[in-house]
Formats: C-alpha cells, sequence, structure tokens
C-alpha cells in the first residue's frame, strides 16, 4: 500500500514535469450538443499550458486517490490484468444501439482499444460469418479469435478477464454458455443465464466489490438495465411523427446506409418505428404518456445510487452504472434526452459520469504506470 502512494506520488511529479497529462477537468456538459467520448485527450498530450496540465494532474491525481481507495487497494487487488495484457478487439456494431452503446462505455472506461465495424442494418453482411444474428458483437484476436455475443456477456467475460489472475479468455467465455429457449410469444430465443455473474473466486471477489451486497446491487441494475431501461427507449424516440423522424435522421447520419437506402430507410423507417413503438408501449405495458416512465425510472435509479455516494459502484462507477450510462447516451441530442434531463433527477449523476468518462483512459495509464 505504501509503495503505492510513494509510486503516486512519482508518478504525478513526473507528469507534472513533462506535461504530459491530457485535460481531465470537463466544462459543464451542453446538452443538445453530441459529445465523441471515443478515446478521450489521446493526441493532445504535451501541448498544454503549464497551468492547465498542473490543474489537470491534480484532478488525475485526486480522482487516483479516489480510485485507489474506492477499490481498497492492496497488494493482492493490484495483480490485476494490465490493459495492454488484452487481445486485439473488434467490435462489430449498430452505432445507435443502445446494447453496442454499453460495450463501448465499458470498453472506453476501462481504456481497452477496439476496431469498431459498422454493421449495415438492412443487409448485415459484415456478421455473415456467424450465426448468431444480432449485434454486439467482439472479437478477441487470440490465438483463435473468439466471438463473444450479447453485451451483457461481453462486459462480463472481459471484465472477468480484467480481473482475474488466472484464467484465459477462452476459459471465461466457456462459463457463458448460451442456451436456447423459448420467449413468451414461443419464438426460439437464446439466452444467456448467468450474463451478471462475474467469475472470480473469493480474493478476486473481495478486490472488486469489497461487500456480497454491493456485488448483488450491480447485478440487479445491470439486469433491470436490460430488460427494463432499454424497452424505454423505443416509445420515447419514435414518441411523435416528428419525434421519429429526427430519430432516425440521427440513425441514418450515424449509421451504414447507402445512399439510397438512407433516404428509405429515414421515411419509412420512423413511420414503421412510431407504429412499432405504440406496440411496444402496450408490449411493456408503458403509460399513456411514456415520459412518466423514462422520469420514473431515472429517478428509481437515483434513488438507488443515494446521497451518500456519487455512483452506484461508491466513489467509481461499477458495471451498473456504466450500463445505465450507455443505454441512456443513445438517445442524447433527442427531444426525449432534454426533457428527460429537465423533468428528472438524472442530471447531476449523468454530468458526473460524462465526467468520469473523460478522465477514466488518463487514469487506467496512469494506473498503469504505477504497476
Ligand atoms: N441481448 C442482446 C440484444 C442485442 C440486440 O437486440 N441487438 C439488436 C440491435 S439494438 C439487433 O441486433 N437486432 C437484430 C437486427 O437488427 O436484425 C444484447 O444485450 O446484446
Amino acid at each position: 500500500m505504501a509503495s503505492s502512494w510513494a509510486g503516486l506520488r512519482r508518478l504525478v511529479w513526473r507528469l507534472v514535469r513533462e506535461g504530459s497529462v491530457s485535460r481531465v477537468g470537463l466544462p459543464e456538459a451542453s446538452f443538445g450538443r453530441r459529445c465523441a467520448y471515443g478515446r478521450a485527450g489521446k493526441g493532445s498530450r504535451g501541448r498544454q499550458s503549464f497551468a492547465f496540465t498542473l490543474g489537470g494532474t491534480f484532478g488525475l491525481y485526486q480522482a487516483l486517490r479516489f480510485y485507489l481507495r474506492s477499490q481498497g487497494h492492496s497488494a493482492e487487488c493490484e495483480a490485476s490484468k494490465l490493459p495492454d495484457g488484452v487481445p486485439q478487439l473488434t467490435l462489430y456494431q449498430y452505432k445507435t444501439c443502445p446494447f453496442c452503446s454499453k460495450v463501448r462505455v465499458f470498453l472506453d472506461y476501462h481504456d481497452l482499444p477496439y476496431e469498431i465495424v459498422e454493421v449495415n442494418p438492412v443487409m448485415r453482411r459484415e456478421i455473415k460469418f456467424s450465426i448468431y444474428r444480432k449485434v454486439p458483437i467482439l472479437i478477441a484476436h487470440a490465438e483463435e479469435n473468439l466471438q463473444l455475443n450479447d453485451s451483457s456477456v461481453i462486459i462480463s467475460v472481459m471484465k472477468t478477464y480484467l480481473l482475474s489472475r488466472r484464467k484465459n479468455l477462452e476459459e471465461i467465455a466457456s462459463y457463458y454458455p448460451s442456451m436456447k429457449s423459448r420467449n413468451e410469444k414461443g419464438k426460439e430465443v437464446i439466452e444467456y443465464n448467468n450474463k451478471y455473474w462475474l467469475m472470480l473466486d473469493e480474493q478476486e471477489t473481495k478486490c472488486a466489490y469489497g461487500t456480497k451486497e454491493s456485488r448483488a446491487e450491480e447485478m440487479k441494475w445491470r439486469r433491470w438495465a436490460d430488460d427494463w431501461l432499454v424497452h424505454l427507449i423505443s416509445p420515447n424516440v419514435y414518441r411523435t411523427p416528428r419525434e421519429a423522424l429526427a430519430s432516425f435522421d440521427y440513425i441514418v447520419h450515424e449509421g451504414k446506409f447507402g445512399g439510397v437506402e438512407g433516404f428509405f430507410a429515414k421515411y419509412v423507417g420512423a413511420m414503421a418505428m412510431f407504429f412499432v413503438s405504440k406496440m411496444l408501449k402496450r408490449r411493456h405495458n408503458l403509460q399513456d404518456d411514456v415520459r412518466q416512465d423514462l422520469y420514473k425510472a431515472a429517478n428509481d435509479w437515483v434513488a438507488a445510487i443515494g446521497k451518500k455516494r456519487p455512483f452506484l459502484g461508491g466513489e467509481q462507477p461499477n458495471l451498473a452504472d456504466l450500463a445505465v450510462f450507455g443505454v441512456l447516451r443513445v438517445m442524447e441530442d433527442l427531444e426525449a434526452f432534454d426533457d428527460l434531463m429537465s423533468h428528472s433527477k438524472l442530471q447531476p449523476w449523468y454530468i458526473k459520469m460524462r465526467k468520469v468518462m473523460q478522465e477514466a483512459p488518463a487514469l487506467h495509464r496512469a494506473l498503469q504506470q504505477l504497476h
């Protein structure tokens, strides 16, 4: 522990001296303007003024202190895997899909580099190699390519891998077998029963969670993000013909569509989704004013965090924080998102999440240097 703090002080001094910290302070988030998260700060190294660097370094120092404290940092916990030990990753996605956004948030937060392959949602040629026909799909280019399906499986496998000292990716993935079952409409679906569970031994569990309750809480809210929060998105962003058109304008702009395809997708897609969203509203028993369900979900989430901690994970976000943020982020720039910010209690948490997502890559790089 003492050596960690000494290392931290050395690191901060080196960063100040070299001016090598990218900006970690974030201006007040401006909603209604799309924010590119990507690899925050890369390429801006060494170009900041001294005062700016010092401020950023201090922010990083504070963040590191919180991080180490919140992780109950100890010699045993330090043994977790470094991101540069992770194989090359390729994410097959639709940019605006909430499940894909969840995975990107997870990878960005942990500073794991990955290639993106944007899939054309009409032909889906890019995932022709796969029997599993949904996105996200993550390919880990290890000795043999390993395909991981389902956002929550991907996140659990990768998080287990980062925390685990002995298991390799193939072994961890084998603990998440797919199972065919039938949904309420009798349609065959693939499910992964234990997808919210990290495969950790006792020591790793202690490092990751501290208490049993925090592990159970994380699982509960990760499931909630998939089973409830996600289902509020479509009814809200396609609520009116005007909103449906704005949503499809965004989807076509951000997604991979041919010219004519894009034109049809925008107008036909918007009209279709306007009607589909009404069906989804009935299927999930939403209120007539679907915004009310969205606001309530946000307020339930904020209530679960409570007043004593900034994130559900404590001083740092846990997998549930990352999942909820990933899901909601796809609505940014749309009317539903602005309404959500002004009519629910979510905004302070959301701003903190944005800030932590900006800081996380620098934080994880700094932690690597500490080890
Ligand atoms: N449970 C899956 C759900 C993935 C999913 O439903 N993805 C949608 C896109 S948001 C999809 O690929 N649908 C099939 C299609 O577009 O044809 C996960 O968490 O990854």
